[in-house]
């Protein structure tokens, strides 16, 4: 059907893609994800009619980019074109599943023409720079140089007959468009916006913000927030492009009254989902990877308390700090409530939190990492002692005549029982396990500390809900946890995720892709679209905080409510829900969500007339 699709698209009307985004081999945030693993689908449906555009920025960037020098086809002349113009231009593969051909720009190399940059678009688009922003600029200098590159792609598209198509990704990849329909460059052009810079900044300081969004009025807010100039190049984004489009219907309603645009398109974001040919992989890794996060639970608690590691259950939040956005203020008291809730029910499971985010820290807390190094130095002596233990009663089963099993502490030297004795005596503590494993910059105003601080919730012997806040992302370099992300959410239980605001969110699908349950709500883009999907049920694995039609603590009580009804669900429950839930996240696979970017690039090209909503 691909090929079918191909031949339909190269025969009949031949056309090309340039697809721009400032997470082009530069990863900040979702974007990153959304380009990167649809990169396969485009390149299995476009070949080499297909091109992505970022910026060359990323200290990184050699190391997953490999650059052509002497490539015949057209985008390589253009490219060679912008070098003569002494312009720091690449192109080449980025090395990432589906190799996608891709051009590079680097911004620097027009930084000393900024100042004519700016006086043009301010000339042309009457948006005016007055504040100086380092990222204004650098997406300016990248904008222009966009336009440069697609001006030179239209004119070659012009010469063969080909339609070209550029599809941009948030305001930061796509202030060429206004020039480009300034100029009538022969281009459709498709706006996809992520989140808006207002409603992000609205939702963070308004709790009423959906209530008063059909009431803004965008300019007199971009002033208050002092964020004029993004907010008028956003707009000038959305109304230039043939069509605008955004990742959820939630998010549509957000560009409605901020942007003054209703999107033609809606694009959710997929994954690239990988299932097992055998169906009990996800239980065995699940099982290795908890094993995993066992290890780390006994370095943190076990010097202060113990508890039963066969009735922990695992729940976990991950994403950038916004507190209220991602709805860590919920999570945090709906964690309260089920602390009492497990005490009062007297239930005989303990619950560890985790809450992997990124804040500013001075270093690991010292006492975390002696914990840790002392765990390593329990793990060694017990490794030699089994050794010793093993090798002599070796030797004793081939000379022993009496055929019974000696008694193995004498088996032991006592260099080793002693050093056994000593480690473990050095090692126990009276003080409580840290809520926080690293030193933060900005301890006494931290919101997550504050509220468990507040709330009580410490880390006592007695709570039933146990808390990890570990304010780094996780990778297999860090040093608490030494495992992948990936790895860290197939050996958790359920991830949490009620955002307040969040057009899409990732999270709770990478979690389903891994046979985890999630968490999530209907204020967010993903929770709106599993709504409207038969088997997006708690029984598949998705959990749903109502936050359109509940406030603040009715949503608090039901999170607490479905946290609870988790916390007693069976072991033989969980491995059923396991693979449930990876039978949802096929929904999310690329291969059944590309159809909304055709649908998008179809529209663009005029080739349906355009419904207004
Ligand atoms: C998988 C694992 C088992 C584990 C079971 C329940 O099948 O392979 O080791 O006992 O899941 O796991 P849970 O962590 O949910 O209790
Ligand atoms: C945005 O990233 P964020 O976490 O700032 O784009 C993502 C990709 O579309 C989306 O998943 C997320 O909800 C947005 O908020």
């Amino acid at each position: 059907m691909a090929e079918r699709k191909k031949a339909r698209k190269k025969k009949e009307e031949p056309k090309m893609l340039a697809e721009i985004a400032w997470e082009v081999c530069n990863q900040v945030g979702g974007i990153y994800t959304v380009i990167r693993s649809k990169a396969p689908v485009m390149v299995d449906q476009w070949g080499k009619d297909y091109v992505l555009v970022g910026p060359k920025i990323h200290p990184n960037v050699s190391s997953d980019f490999e650059e052509h020098m002497d490539d015949k086809i057209p985008i390589a002349q253009v490219v060679r074109e912008m070098k003569e113009m002494g312009w720091d231009v690449s192109f080449g593969t980025w090395l990432v599943s589906g190799r996608p051909q891709t051009v590079l720009l680097n911004p620097a190399s027009v930084m000393p023409q900024l100042g004519n940059i700016k006086y043009f678009y301010w000339q042309d688009h009457h948006i005016d720079f007055n504040n100086h922003d380092p990222l204004v600029d650098e997406v300016m200098a990248f904008g222009f140089m966009v336009k440069e590159f697609l001006f030179r792609m239209a004119r070659v598209c012009l010469e063969q007959d080909v339609e070209l198509l550029a599809h941009f990704h948030e305001w930061m990849a796509g202030t060429a468009i206004a020039d480009i329909r300034k100029e009538q460059i022969p281009i459709k052009t498709v706006f996809t916006t992520h989140a808006t810079l207002l409603g992000r900044y609205l939702a963070m300081n308004d709790p009423y913000f959906y209530d008063h969004l059909p009431f803004l009025n965008w300019e007199s807010e971009a002033n208050n927030f002092n964020v004029n100039t993004i907010a008028r190049l956003e707009r000038a984004c959305a109304h230039g492009a043939n069509i605008l489009s955004t990742v959820s219907e939630v998010t549509a309603k957000e560009c409605i009254h901020l942007l003054g645009r209703s999107p033609e398109a809606i694009v959710p974001n997929g994954l690239n989902i990988e299932r097992f040919s055998v169906l009990h992989e996800v239980q065995n890794l699940h099982h290795k990877y908890k094993e995993q996060i066992n290890h780390f639970v006994m370095g943190h608690f076990f010097q202060s308390y113990t508890f039963d590691l066969n009735n922990v259950i695992y729940f976990f939040t991950s994403g950038r700090f916004e507190f209220k956005n991602k709805g860590y203020d919920l999570t945090l008291e709906a964690l309260a409530r089920l602390n009492y809730k497990m005490k009062k029910h007297k239930i005989n499971k303990t619950v560890v939190m985790f809450f992997i985010t990124k804040q500013p820290f001075h270093s690991i807390n010292q006492e975390v990492m002696t914990s840790r190094a002392v765990m390593e130095e329990i793990d060694h002596n017990c490794e030699e002692i089994m050794k010793q233990v093993k090798e002599r009663l070796f030797q004793d089963a081939a000379t022993n005549s009496d055929h019974r099993l000696p008694e193995l502490n004498k088996l032991v030297d006592d260099y080793w029982k002693l050093r056994y004795r000593r480690t473990i005596q050095s090692w126990k503590t009276k003080r409580l396990p840290s809520v926080v494993t690293h030193n933060l910059i900005n301890d006494a105003d931290d919101q997550i500390l504050n509220f468990l601080r507040g709330a009580n919730l410490l880390n006592h012997e007695t709570d039933k809900v146990k808390i990890v806040y570990h304010p780094d992302f996780i990778s297999s370099t860090s040093p608490l946890f030494g495992m992948e992300y990936g790895q860290f959410v197939r050996g958790c239980h359920m991830g949490i995720f009620p955002s307040y605001y969040e057009p899409w969110g990732y999270t709770p699908v990478e979690c389903l892709a891994r046979g985890v349950s999630a968490v999530t709500s209907d204020l967010s883009g993903f929770g709106d679209y599993v709504k409207t999907l038969d088997i997006g049920d708690e029984e598949h694995g998705i959990y749903m905080i109502d936050r359109v039609n509940q406030d603040y603590h009715s949503a608090a009580e039901q999170l607490s409510e479905k946290m609870l009804a988790f916390v007693k669900t069976t072991g033989r429950e969980r491995i059923a829900s396991r693979n449930l839930a990876e039978d949802l996240s096929e929904e999310f696979d690329w291969k059944n969500l590309i159809k909304h970017y055709d649908h998008a690039y179809d529209l663009a090209l005029e080739k349906y007339p355009i419904e207004n909503k």
